[in-house]
């Protein structure tokens, strides 16, 4: 029997190398596409250990280039279409508000005519985002598939845009197009200028005597975090649906930047207050205060199952860094 062909966009993020090895897990030939750098050993740091399995194959595309993704789409014909390529650093949305609409939205648009002209029948993942809730909450203290969206940011306002058309893509053309609304995800692999890994690192570097001070941002904001591992499994189960539609990934339990530093810090018998300090840098001009995502839909109909918890998800984390620079010789006290 054929392998079942997949296209991943964005392969070499966070996500994108998880859901490479979970599908090639299950014997699919996936394809990603990599954006071209100057330094070529950047281009695919964390899939480099899958690159000499047979069954993967990388292809230079950008989103804002719709003619690599036409080229790309008539090589292939994926059954499985996952767009998780995307400008995804929220704070930086507001430093590159143009860049970030035109990759993070507009590169949705372009895909979706690409696939709509050369593959209409591939089954679509669309990466949308918690973020696009903005400050909304449901009186209950959840955001859910029903929670109005009022984004705060570039990069929320930008994933509006590709969930809304996405959903205009799917109802006007009959094209099966989930979005799943995925809250915060984090792994070892998760980029060192987001919040959890920021501060995973900093900590084990403090510990080893490699640096003093952690400077961060606003301490009080809450996220609800999950582990990226489980919430690629939710990725594939929604494609494995009978009909498109779109659901909530989330743990359902949320902690505060302060709670996450307090824990961090703890496993390593340090005490957060005397290393950390406020930069404003780190601020955003408007900031998304509280998320708390209820999964029970994708839970009930599609069986999804998170195995992480917030705590082994960070012991994980710290586990990592502590290997990384004991690898490099540096002793651990
Ligand atoms: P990530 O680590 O930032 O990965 C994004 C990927 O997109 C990278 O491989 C990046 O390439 C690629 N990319 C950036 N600009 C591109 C462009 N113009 N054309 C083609 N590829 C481009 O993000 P992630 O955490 O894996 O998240 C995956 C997706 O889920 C993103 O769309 C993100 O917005 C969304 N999402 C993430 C979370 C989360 O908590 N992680 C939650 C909700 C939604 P380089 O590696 O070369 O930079
Ligand atoms: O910030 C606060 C910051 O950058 C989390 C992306 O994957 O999830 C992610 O977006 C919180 C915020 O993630 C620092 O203000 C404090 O309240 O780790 P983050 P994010 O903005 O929630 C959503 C769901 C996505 O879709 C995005 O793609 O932490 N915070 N001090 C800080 N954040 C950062 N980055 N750096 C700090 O120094």
């Amino acid at each position: 029997m054929m392998n079942k062909n997949v296209l991943i966009t964005g392969i070499n993020g966070q996500d994108g190398s998880y859901l490479a090895e979970f599908l090639l897990e299950k014997d699919y030939e996936v394809w990603g596409t990599v954006k071209r750098n100057s330094v070529s050993e950047t281009q695919s740091t964390r899939i480099e250990h899958l690159r000499s399995n047979k069954l993967i194959n990388l292809e230079y595309a950008d989103l804002t280039d719709m003619a690599s993704l036409i080229r790309i789409l008539n090589k292939i014909k994926p059954d499985e279409i996952y767009n998780l390529a995307a400008q995804s650093h929220v704070r930086i949305s507001f430093d590159q508000p143009i860049y970030t609409a035109n990759v993070t939205g507009i590169g949705t648009l372009n895909l979706l005519e690409a696939i709509r002209m050369v593959s209409p029948t591939s089954k679509i993942y669309q990466a949308s985002s918690s973020e696009m809730f903005g400050n909304n909450i449901d009186n209950d203290g959840f955001q859910r598939e029903t929670t109005p969206m009022t984004p705060v940011s570039p990069y929320g306002c930008a994933k509006v845009f590709s969930y809304n058309i996405s959903r205009n893509y799917k109802n006007s053309y009959g094209m099966f197009i989930s979005n799943g609304i995925l809250f915060n995800h984090e792994s070892p692999r998760r980029g060192t200028n987001f919040v959890t890994n920021k501060i995973v690192k900093a900590a084990v570097r403090i510990k080893l005597g490699l640096q003093d001070k952690l400077y961060l941002g606003n301490l009080d904001a809450t996220r609800d975090w999950g582990h990226a591992k489980d919430y690629v499994e939710a990725m594939w189960l929604m494609l494995q649906a009978d009909t498109p539609d779109d659901y909530v990934c989330a743990t359902g339990k949320s902690h505060s930047v302060r709670e996450l530093c307090e824990y961090v810090f703890s496993q390593l018998d340090l005490f957060y207050l005397e290393h950390i300090e406020i930069n404003k840098k780190h601020l955003r001009p408007e900031e998304l205060r509280d998320l708390k995502g209820d999964a029970s839909k994708i839970k009930k109909e599609l069986g999804w199952c998170p195995k992480y918890t917030f705590e082994s998800m960070l012991d994980e984390m710290i586990e990592y860094w502590k290997t990384y620079y004991k690898q490099k010789d540096i002793i651990y006290v």
